[in-house]
């Protein structure tokens, strides 16, 4: 998973936000004409800015276009909004409507960046708008030298933001992390899943040597001898140095991970933690505690309370999947059958659901979408006072008070 900075390309119908997008992209992109409204979904586009890094680019269609398809066009520019870091907003000096205070608002609202280009076709006349505090550009995106223009100004003008998001700070060069990963039949072949290959590399990344261990979960279900020796054997022989630091597991394996790392005395053999719960870290910028909270939230549901089960993706999904089947069977034998309300929502759906009927969302880790995304997501639930917890903390709360306890104890600041 790159971090990339979301730029995106607002503004009117017919002001050039597709002639930047193609400029800046150096190809046909977008579809440029002169037809007002020819941009109807949002393009996005991967590339490098040698001063930003990498950047994920959004055209996005003008929010001007006053008929039923321009509402829906809004509704996903405005979606779009939400996700980026800097807005750019191409503004033709020659038509300015309402529409253009409206994105400002809306920046405002959520906190974004904003930049203007005023765009200025050579015999375009010039209204003499300006808007207070924000920088702006003058330029003819068509003239030959407006891509190194633009790049200029993008390049003194964004405030990048230096938040990094370290996991795990306090491990060391020699110390090693054991990661459990029970493949089942729902494991993509040839490659490991998002989440796990994140977090290693990102162990890697820092020189923390990882452990990868394949559990059989039905083998160590079943109380199996050999499976459970087998996983004692390769803990014993980490910790021979006392490197072993840290464990992590698939979250649905919390109830065999728990039970096998506390000795007779009930003290823990090694911490534990969830690809899940790590996933809840750092896609919401180290704010754990907001997930923390939504289990409190699910303590206090009530009769015919309604939750949203939320994955980001539309994976092939197996009879005992996470999110159809083993969250909502722990729920419906924690509460009464039906007791709750269960509604699920996969991949892009999630905009489209009316937040404020749930008392509460389970999210899965999230790992198919970007940190900004999930950010807006995490926005609009504050918005609505919707509580929202994932995947990892809720098979761990199910499974015990101190499952649960132990899975967040390592992100907790001594
Ligand atoms: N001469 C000139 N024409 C432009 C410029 N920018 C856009 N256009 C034209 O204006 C029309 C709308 O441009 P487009 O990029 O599709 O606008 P969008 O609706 O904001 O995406 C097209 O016919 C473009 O060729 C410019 O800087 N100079
Ligand atoms: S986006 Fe969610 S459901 Fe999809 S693979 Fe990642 S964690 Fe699993
Ligand atoms: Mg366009």
């Amino acid at each position: 998973m790159i971090d990339r900075i979301n730029i995106g390309i607002f503004g009117l119908m017919n002001a050039g936000k597709s002639t930047l997008m193609n400029l800046l992209t150096d190809q046909n992109t977008s579809i440029v004409d002169n037809k007002r409204g020819t941009t109807t979904d949002i393009k996005i586009s991967l590339l490098e800015l040698h001063f930003l890094g990498p950047i994920k680019l959004f055209d996005t269609a003008g929010i001007d276009e006053k008929n039923n398809l321009g509402d829906k066009k809004k509704q996903k520019t405005i979606a779009s909004l939400k996700e980026v870091d800097l807005i750019l907003l191409v503004i033709d000096p020659s038509n300015i409507s309402k529409e253009i205070e409206e994105i400002i608002h809306l920046s405002k609202e959520y906190k974004k960046q904003v930049l203007i280009i005023y765009n200025y076709f050579s015999n375009k006349k010039d209204n003499k708008i300006s808007f207070e505090n924000i920088n702006f550009l003058k330029v003819d995106l068509k003239n030959k030298n407006a891509k190194e223009i633009v790049l200029n100004f993008l390049e003194n003008n964004y405030k990048k933001k230096e938040k990094k998001l370290d996991i795990f700070p306090s491990l060391k060069k020699e110390d090693i992390v054991f990661l459990n990963i029970p493949m089942d039949a729902e494991t993509p072949e040839k490659r490991l899943l998002r989440p796990q290959s994140f977090i290693q590399e990102h162990l890697l990344r820092r020189y923390v040597s990882t452990f990868c261990y394949r559990m059989d979960l039905i083998k160590a279900r079943d109380d199996d001898k050999i499976e459970k020796e087998r996983f004692i054997n390769s803990i014993n022989l980490l910790k021979k140095n006392n490197n072993l630091k840290l464990l992590i597991t698939d979250s649905q394996a919390i109830d065999i991970i728990h039970k096998w790392t506390i000795d007779e005395n009930k003290n823990e053999i090694i911490p534990i933690t969830t690809f899940s719960v790590i996933m809840a870290y750092t896609q919401s910028m180290g704010n754990l505690n907001k997930f923390i909270e939504g289990i409190e939230a699910l303590k206090n549901l009530k009769k015919n309370d309604r939750i949203l089960i939320a994955e980001a993706c539309n994976h092939n999904r197996i009879k005992e999947d996470i999110g159809i089947y083993q969250i909502p069977k722990k729920i419906n034998d924690h509460f009464k059958d039906g007791f709750i309300k269960i509604d699920h929502a996969f991949g892009r759906e999630f905009s489209s659901f009316d937040l404020n009927q749930y008392k509460l969302i389970i999210h899965c880790g999230g790992c198919m979408i970007d940190k900004q995304k999930m950010q807006s997501r995490l926005f609009d639930l504050n918005k609505s006072n919707v509580s929202i917890t994932n995947y990892g903390l809720v098979l761990s709360y199910f499974n015990s008070k101190n499952a649960f306890n132990r899975v967040i104890k390592p992100f907790m600041k001594v």
